[in-house]
């Protein structure tokens, strides 16, 4: 059943809507949209309700689950928005345990959403790739654009499936089409769920909660990262820039900074000089051993003027400042 939280968007075709809103990137994607663009003209949309009544009543909510192909088109037809950010899907982790799930997921929620764009006139259509897409025999460090792909995770093949099938949505049919390579992601305001980069936030929780870690990384993984304000910054300038300048239809690569667990736990050190970490690698490191440890953007910041803005310690001190806070009005 459909389920309306407040009265529809604007009809006149200049709404957005955010499949998966309830996820990490999601929930604050919805969030920085709902002030650029008006909260009633942004339609959040998830395959579960939203848990807490603030963001309940936020803005429009609809429940839709993205393999049911009918409700998609109901949303679309009901709201007629102009661009769709589409970000469901099954992210490394989870996607390893369940392979056909994580693979239908992720592939027919991409067509679904292609398919109902073309058919119903979205202008518009976002969806994240993720360094996944490169494997074992990419070279790891300043993976460029443009190199030995084979990935060897499920989610891994199902977005650089995915990346193939938007440029060719692009081409055969004109759709605007735009997307981006995410490190992992980072931020207080959103937990991850199910994905490898995943100890790069927990670890701050902990340090927060004066508790120790243990890292499911060993300590001298490095792997792509980026702050959430960077990632919220990066998917807003794409899609913000004109279509002229978008040379890669596939996805682009995406860069901010490059750490390990031991470099990123001294981070947090400087803050709390106590804080213990200990690491058992489990099948994650095996995942993390077949991406690359930092990334060549030199595309995006030449097309679309890409900059990050966040180091490693920049984002320490944010993050650290942002969870005491969220622990001192005891919402943490
Ligand atoms: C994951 O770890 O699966 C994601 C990703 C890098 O795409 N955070």
């Amino acid at each position: 059943m459909a389920t309306s939280r407040t009265s529809a968007a604007t009809p006149s075709g200049d709404t957005i809507l955010v499949i998966g809103a309830g996820g990490q990137l999601g929930l604050e994607l919805t969030h920085e949209l709902r002030q650029i663009y008006g909260a009633s003209n942004v339609v959040a949309a998830d395959v579960r309700a939203p848990k807490d009544a603030e963001t309940a009543e936020a803005g429009p909510f609809e429940l839709l689950d993205v393999l049911d192909k009918n409700r998609l088109e109901e949303v679309i037809r009901q709201y007629k928005p102009k661009q769709v950010y589409h970000l469901a899907a099954l992210l490394s982790a989870t996607a390893e345990k369940n392979p056909k799930f994580g693979w239908q997921l992720n592939m027919d929620g991409l067509f679904h959403v292609l398919d109902a764009a073309v058919d119903l006139g979205v202008q518009q259509v976002y969806w994240p790739s993720s360094i996944a897409v490169f494997g074992p025999d990419t070279p790891r460090q300043h993976t460029p654009q443009l190199t030995i792909m084979n990935p060897n995770t499920v989610y891994g093949i199902s977005k650089l499936a995915g990346e193939q099938w938007c440029e060719w949505y692009f081409r055969k049919h004109g759709l605007d089409v735009r997307s981006l390579r995410y490190p992992g992601l980072i931020g207080y305001k959103s937990l991850p769920g199910g994905g490898t980069t995943d100890y790069a936030v927990d670890i701050y929780h902990k340090a927060v909660a004066g508790q120790a870690y243990e890292c499911f990384l060993s300590e001298d993984t490095y792997l792509p990262m980026m702050y959430m304000s960077d990632a919220l910054k990066a998917t807003l300038d794409l899609m913000h820039a004109p279509a002229d300048n978008i040379k890669v239809r596939s996805s682009y690569n995406l860069g901010a900074m490059s750490f390990s667990p031991q470099e990123i736990t001294a981070s947090i050190q400087r803050h709390y000089p106590e804080f213990q970490v200990s690491y058992q690698p489990d099948q994650r490191q095996q995942i993390a051993d077949s991406w690359p440890a930092s990334i060549d953007d030199t595309k995006a910041r030449q097309d679309w003027g890409w900059q990050p803005q966040f180091t490693l310690d920049k984002m320490t001190d944010d993050m650290l400042l942002h969870l005491r806070q969220a622990v001192a009005v005891g919402v943490h």
